[in-house]
């Protein structure tokens, strides 16, 4: 037997004297470990007689719990002592911006297709998409515009040649889509009513100026039912100019107008103050015109597979560049194409700023753009 006074002497001055967590755990295996020097002891009561065994047994215990203690206390000392080391190293400036700093940002256009869906999403329509090459029969004759219709000519349509090893027949040709109703034509073919679709997308026209390119966007809208009038056209598009331009009271009019794919047609305008500097939506006795809409004329559901004894609808289509422009006072429509990186970082979004009808369709919470 080692002399145990002297072992726990030493084993005490040892504890006291570590410097770190990683000492203090070396020498507790040490003592008092598998192999430690307290539990070689303990091993080896076995050989002593009974009364001694008994007797250093205890003095044993004894020292095995001031080693727990002695360890618990310097532990707790070194403990703090790590913390207040890394708390002095360790500086945290609250005053730094959040990281990562969000760069992207979404342009004005998908903002608008996003308040546009959220709007029509929550009267219950579905989006819908098709292709931006469509063949004559949907972007044309579908919609009442057969051959040698002079709104044919008006559209400024890009001709595609289908088969470059043949010359070209404007009779097969495809065009790139003049508008998205395409999208409608084919979804009538697919399904019948009731149907509540909304048809964004980009569309084409041969025409540049400083409000139109080449390329622009639209939204389209279809709904068709048994017993729909005119009435429910004028409720549900009052109610999307209210929501879209987030205005509780907003003046609108409706002006006859004519196209071939809609019978009766009309333009919405919604009231305004224009100046010679600025446009204020909501108020004055000026007018903006600010989409088309007609009840879907029985031609076109009878291309679309539809019987027009059975059904009636009404369908719409809006501009979103212009939209664009509007509600977020973009001068220039031609900025939009251009991919200047610091016009979307003036114009643009972030995507956190999601569009929604319950947490804000422009700006979300109050959130910076
Ligand atoms: C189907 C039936 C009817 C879609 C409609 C308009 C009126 C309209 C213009 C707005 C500005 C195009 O971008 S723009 O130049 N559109 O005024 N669009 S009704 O009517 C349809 C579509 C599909 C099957």
């Amino acid at each position: 037997m080692e002399n145990l006074e002297e072992l726990k002497a030493e084993i005490l001055n040892q504890i006291n004297q570590a410097n770190d967590l990683k000492q203090l755990d070396d020498i507790r295996v040490a003592a008092t470990g598998k192999k430690g020097r307290l539990t070689e002891q303990m091993k080896s009561l076995g050989a002593l007689p009974l009364e001694e065994k008994i007797a250093l047994g205890k003095q044993l215990n004894v020292i095995k719990t001031e080693f727990e203690a002695a360890f618990e206390a310097q532990k707790k000392i070194l403990e703090q002592k790590a913390l207040n080391e890394k708390l002095a190293t360790e500086k945290v400036d609250v005053t730094l911006p959040i990281r990562p700093e969000i760069q992207g940002r979404i342009h004005p256009v998908s903002k608008i297709f996003e308040e546009v869906a959220a709007i029509f999403g929550q009267m219950g329509f579905t989006v819908a998409e098709g292709p931006d090459i469509e063949d004559q029969f949907h972007n044309f004759n579908a919609l009442n515009m057969p051959a040698n219709h002079p709104a044919r000519q008006m559209q400024d349509t890009f001709y595609l040649n289908n088969d470059p090893s043949k010359p070209f027949d404007m009779d097969t040709a495809y065009v790139a889509r003049t508008q998205t109703s395409g999208i409608q034509i084919r979804t009538m073919e697919k399904q019948q009513p009731p149907i509540r679709i909304i048809a964004p997308g980009r569309t084409y026209r041969s025409d540049y100026d400083a409000t139109h390119t080449p390329m622009f966007h639209q939204v389209e809208g279809l709904v068709i039912d048994k017993n729909i009038t005119m009435a429910h056209l004028k409720g549900c598009l009052y109610d999307f100019v209210k929501a879209f331009f987030e205005l509780d009271e907003l003046p609108v009019r409706y002006r006859p107008s004519y196209f071939p794919f809609t019978e009766p047609s009309a333009e919405m305008d919604i009231g305004c103050l224009k100046t010679k500097t600025e446009l204020k939506v909501g108020a004055g006795t000026d007018w903006l015109e600010i989409l088309g809409c007609g009840m879907v004329h029985p031609n076109v559901l009878k291309a679309g597979g539809i019987d027009p004894n059975e059904y009636q609808g009404f369908a719409f289509g809006m501009g979103i560049d212009r939209l664009a422009m509007l509600k977020y006072g973009i001068p220039d429509l031609r900025t939009f194409f251009e991919s200047d990186v610091r016009w979307l970082k003036h114009y643009g979004f972030t995507p956190l700023d999601f569009s929604s009808m319950t947490g804000g369709l422009s700006n979300n919470g109050g959130l910076a753009r």
